[in-house]
């Protein structure tokens, strides 16, 4: 089956591998590349030479302003696939035609850091999916958290001068932990959900294969009767959900920046293809108001238990881009993109978006074309009287470009929904102008309670060190004492021992919202456990038994697990292949696991430190030593859980180790 927008971006691809002159962008080939038209070996260099001109010129503007929000980000190609037709809620082709296979492109980012910083900081990833459908662009722009900071789009400025790098010192980079992040949260307490959520271990994936994805807001689906159902959109990954843990992930931003992208290049290069399946939260427009929360407020979530996922298809990344600033840095989404028998509500965030994307792509992307790029062009055709302006790609034949013509027998022309027209959703609205914010919005702190409430005990312990970490980066002792206040108001013990950590004053009066409710799936801890694309170091110290690493190494493979073999130095094993890298070269952050084989009676330092991080960071650890002493030494603690001694045993229980991922109950 070919990819519809596969063969469409092949039309624009130039293969500078294929043998080729080198020309001008005129045409004109080039016989000198490296030296500037001189007058005289020695002389100066003269304006006639066309050719490093244009050279430089074009190099000059290379660079394109970033965005402003989601700089950096990463992107790759796919295809969606229905499981089943939901005509019964949508006219939507794509959500109907479970024949049809729908190219997607998919870029996944960090919010705060310029394009520049650390894939690992503790931020939201942006997760947003361009479906190509027959109908037109489909744009699903969604995040890894299914809530937001704020609930009226005019605050989004705020929001965003607050979170990025300060204007005195554009400090720092990439992170939440300054002061005025925590002083907006303080002075806008509708942020409170969404901080836990950004405080939890979702904002610190493993992966970005292996993290949710979310519309965040209350959408419509139409169907072909016109009636209308409110929906939520969900991304749920086949590889289950899971993160790193903070002092890992720090350390990832300096061994390597780009661990996530090189993650999701890498899988996809092997055939490891993520996958996630679309989910959809649904409800009937009569039930609009039967819940204890606004159904329109991006500050809420619909708990999976009340207002069940319904899993309707199944997206699989498997083509990188050819070309990353052609495809993932040009890419345009907009959650307006819509096609007939998708609409929106009036969630006055999604209202305000609908603005802000057009608007600031118009200034990234040059001009008002930036939809004929290759990566934004929709693969059914587009035809409009839309004409002229900056990187017109097309020319436009004929005399007219206006609406209504006789000379051009009216076209392009409307056609009826019935014929494909797409017709907004005919919702009565009945109100006084206003600026406010309506009092069902007013209820900040419940679901708040209700995620820190739903979290496994390591779970609520690592976002009660993210808060004090994040707090106490804070210089003002004023900020701290309005972050913890908030706190006050989601948990009085989860205030107390941060105020307690930092040293600063709980609030004398317990405003916490007294809620016992939990949902269970907004704990990772009950996610999906595998062991596909996990990656073991396997440390030598010394000349292995190869007969036995053989082993080792196949078993890892049946499970799908990578290894990568690391010594003092790169050299060929006897028959067991070969040395990867060096303690130097790998790091033990880069590593989902370890096995560590010895038959010296000492262990060197470095292989020693390789598992010992590894121990902290709670990840399993195996050993076959010929001499156990050095270990006993170490700071690894061999009766501790996922310790595995193959010296005498299987490797079976290592392998389900790896599969399980962390050993939370281990103490370090
Ligand atoms: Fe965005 N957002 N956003 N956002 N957003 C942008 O558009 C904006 C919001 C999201 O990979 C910008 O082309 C406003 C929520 C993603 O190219 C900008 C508001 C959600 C991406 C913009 C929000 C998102 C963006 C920056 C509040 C989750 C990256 C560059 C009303 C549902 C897309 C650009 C990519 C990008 C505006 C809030 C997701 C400035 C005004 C909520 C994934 O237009």
């Amino acid at each position: 089956m070919t990819n519809k927008k596969d063969d469409q971006l092949k039309k624009f691809t130039i293969n500078t591998e294929n043998q080729a002159p080198l020309t001008t962008n005129q045409g004109v080939k080039i016989t000198e590349d490296e030296f500037s038209l001189k007058a005289g070996l020695r002389g100066p260099t003269l304006m006639e030479d066309f050719h490093f001109r244009e050279k430089m010129t074009h190099f000059d503007h290379e660079r394109i302003p970033e965005r402003i929000v989601h700089a950096r980000g990463v992107g790759a190609h796919g295809i969606f696939q229905l499981y089943e037709s939901l005509d019964a809620f949508t006219k939507a082709d794509f959500l109907t035609d479970t024949s049809k296979i729908t190219p997607v492109f998919v870029r996944f980012s960090t919010v705060q850091g310029s394009k520049g910083s650390a894939d690992t900081v503790r931020d939201v990833r942006g997760f947003a999916t361009k479906f190509y459908t027959d109908e037109g662009n489909f744009d699903l722009v969604g995040n890894n958290m299914p809530v937001f900071f704020i609930q009226d789009a005019i605050k989004f400025p705020d929001f965003v001068h607050a979170v990025k790098p300060e204007p005195d010192t554009d400090i720092p980079q990439g992170a939440s932990a300054h002061d005025t992040f925590w002083d907006f949260i303080g002075q806008n307490p509708e942020s409170a959900h969404m901080v836990m959520w950004l405080m939890s271990d979702r904002a610190i994936p493993r992966s970005l294969r292996m993290m949710e994805g979310f519309g965040v807001h209350t959408f419509r689906l139409i169907n072909a009767n016109g009636e209308a159902h409110f929906v939520k959109f969900h991304w749920k990954p086949k590889l289950g959900l899971h993160s790193l843990v903070w002092d890992e992930a720090q350390r990832i931003s300096g061994k390597n920046p780009d661990f996530h992208r090189q993650d999701l290049y890498d899988a996809i290069d092997q055939g490891e293809y993520p996958e996630w399946e679309l989910g959809l939260q649904i409800i009937p427009e009569e039930n609009e108001h039967q819940f204890d929360f606004d159904i329109l407020d991006p500050t809420k979530i619909w708990p999976e238990e009340d207002v069940p996922v319904k899993i309707v298809g199944k997206m699989t990344l498997n083509r990188n881009v050819d070309n990353f600033f052609a495809e993932t840095e040009q890419v345009a989404f907009h959650p307006g993109h819509v096609v007939p028998g998708i609409d929106f509500s009036n969630d006055p965030l999604l209202q305000g978006r609908l603005f802000s994307y057009t608007d600031t792509q118009l200034s990234r992307l040059g001009g008002p074309n930036f939809h004929q790029i290759p990566i934004n062009r929709p693969v059914c055709p587009f035809t409009n009287n839309q004409r002229d302006g900056i990187h017109q790609m097309i020319i436009h034949k004929g005399q007219t470009s206006y609406h209504r013509n006789a000379l051009n027998n009216n076209q392009p022309e409307p056609v009826s929904v019935n014929q494909g027209g797409y017709e907004h959703h005919q919702e009565k609205v009945d109100g006084r102008k206003i600026r406010g914010r309506s009092e069902s919005f007013r209820d900040f702190f419940s679901q708040a309670k209700l995620f820190y409430n739903s979290l496994a005990s390591y779970e609520q312990q690592h976002l009660k060190n993210a808060l004090s970490f994040e707090i106490g980066k804070c210089k003002s002792e004023m900020v701290k004492i309005n972050a913890v206040a908030i706190l006050n108001h989601i948990d009085r013990q989860m205030a107390q021992e941060v105020a307690n950590t930092l040293g600063v004053p709980l609030p004398k009066e317990n405003y916490e919202v007294t809620s016992t409710k939990k949902s269970p799936a907004l704990s990772m801890a009950n996610t999906i456990f595998k062991t596909d694309t996990k990656k073991v170091a396997i440390l030598l110290n010394g000349n292995p038994d190869e007969e036995q690493l053989r082993k080792w190494t196949m078993a890892l493979l049946e499970h799908k697990i990578a290894y990568t073999i690391v010594d003092q130095k790169i050299h060929d094993l006897n028959y067991t292949g070969r040395v990867n890298e060096t303690y130097e070269i790998a790091d033990p952050t880069l590593f989902d696991a370890f096995l560590l084989i010895s038959n010296e009676n000492d262990i060197a330092r470095p292989a020693l430190e390789f598992i010992e991080t590894g121990f902290k960071h709670y990840k399993p650890i195996a050993f076959a030593l010929s001499h156990p002493k050095p270990i006993e030494f170490s700071r690894v603690k061999l009766n501790s859980a996922g310790v595995y001694d193959l010296t005498s045993s299987v490797i079976d229980p290592f392998i389900e180790g790896i599969a399980k991922g962390r050993f939370w109950e281990r103490q370090l």
